[in-house]
């Protein structure tokens, strides 16, 4: 929680508007709910249809690479959770819109309207060139496997310098693979359940004083390739598991073939996915 909502009234919510982008997609729907507990007005916003508007929320349809549009995203929010932007390997050009110039238009409005933080959604796959015998912590260095992993990779260092030179505090949050349920056995070590995705949101909305911070977002699977102990202070701790899911997959399965890049390395299929031809 930022000093200036400590200074509200008790009988209110801790913050009195949320902005949550990506309102529209996967987990966007997810956060939807859980943030109207938190705040006020919960602004949501997508360039996708936004559905069904509740009386506590105020939708609106932008582009993030609308630079006028996103400015008046940000007026009068305490905080903003940025799930907004392309989730997957793309062509370049689709990703400089929506998660490079997107990006950089939201931090940029953040800071004139005096934001105090962003809660931003990083991937694992800033760091997917990690092998996976290898446990990376929140400095092991960054080795983007796609470049939508450059673009994550843009993300926690545009967010590090608009804290160093204005304070604008950022928990970047390195998410695993958060869907219903794992996809592939690959997903039994990166899986990340909704539950402690929200978890892992609230945590990053309250503590105090995150300055910039980086965690990895998985649920407290049986295999482990990310250390969270030095993001301990976020007081992360996560409640799930992919263990109720391993029957998904055969357990008699061969082992992983590390001359396979796609099962070398954490990123898994990313590692091949791109660079993507523009679409004509
Ligand atoms: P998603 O693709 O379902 O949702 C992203 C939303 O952003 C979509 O609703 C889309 O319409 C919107 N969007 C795309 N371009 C936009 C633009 N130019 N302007 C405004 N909105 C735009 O993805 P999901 O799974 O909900 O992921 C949310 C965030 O979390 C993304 O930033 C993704 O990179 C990140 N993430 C997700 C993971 C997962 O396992 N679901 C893993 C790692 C990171
Ligand atoms: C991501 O960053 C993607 O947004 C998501 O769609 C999944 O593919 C996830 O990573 C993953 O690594 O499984």
């Amino acid at each position: 929680m930022t000093d200036s909502n400590l200074e509200r009234p008790a009988a209110q919510k801790p913050f009195r508007r949320l902005l949550l982008t990506g309102a529209a997609g996967n987990l966007g729907q997810q956060l939807r709910g859980a943030l109207a507990a938190w705040a006020d007005i919960v602004r949501v916003t997508d360039i996708a249809p936004l559905g069904d508007v509740a009386e506590h929320e105020e939708a609106s349809i932008v582009d993030l690479a609308d630079e006028q549009a996103v400015h008046a995203l940000l007026e009068g929010v305490d905080a903003a959770v940025h799930f907004g932007g392309i989730s997957v390997e793309a062509p370049f050009e689709d990703l400089l819109e929506a998660n490079i110039r997107g990006l950089y238009n939201l931090y940029a409005a953040a800071q004139k309207q005096g934001v105090k933080r962003i809660v931003y959604a990083s991937s694992n796959h800033a760091v997917g060139f990690h092998p996976v015998t290898s446990v990376v912590d929140i400095d092991a260095p960054l080795r983007p496997d796609s470049l939508y992993g450059v673009t994550k990779c843009f993300g926690e260092s545009l967010s590090r310098y608009y804290f160093d030179r204005f304070g604008l505090e950022t928990v970047c949050l390195r998410i695993g693979s958060s869907f219903e349920q794992p996809k592939n056995p690959r997903m039994l070590v990166t899986y990340l359940s909704f539950r402690d995705l929200i978890e892992l949101v609230r945590c990053s909305l309250f503590t105090n004083r995150v300055g910039h911070a980086i965690v990895y977002g998985v649920s407290d699977n049986r295999t482990k390739w990310v250390d969270n102990t030095k993001a301990a202070f976020l007081g992360f701790r996560p409640q799930d598991s992919s263990v109720e899911f391993e029957h998904l997959f055969p357990v008699n399965a061969p082992s992983a073939d590390l001359d396979d890049p796609t099962q070398r390395f954490q990123g898994g299929p990313f590692v091949l996915a791109g660079p993507m031809e523009p679409k004509r």
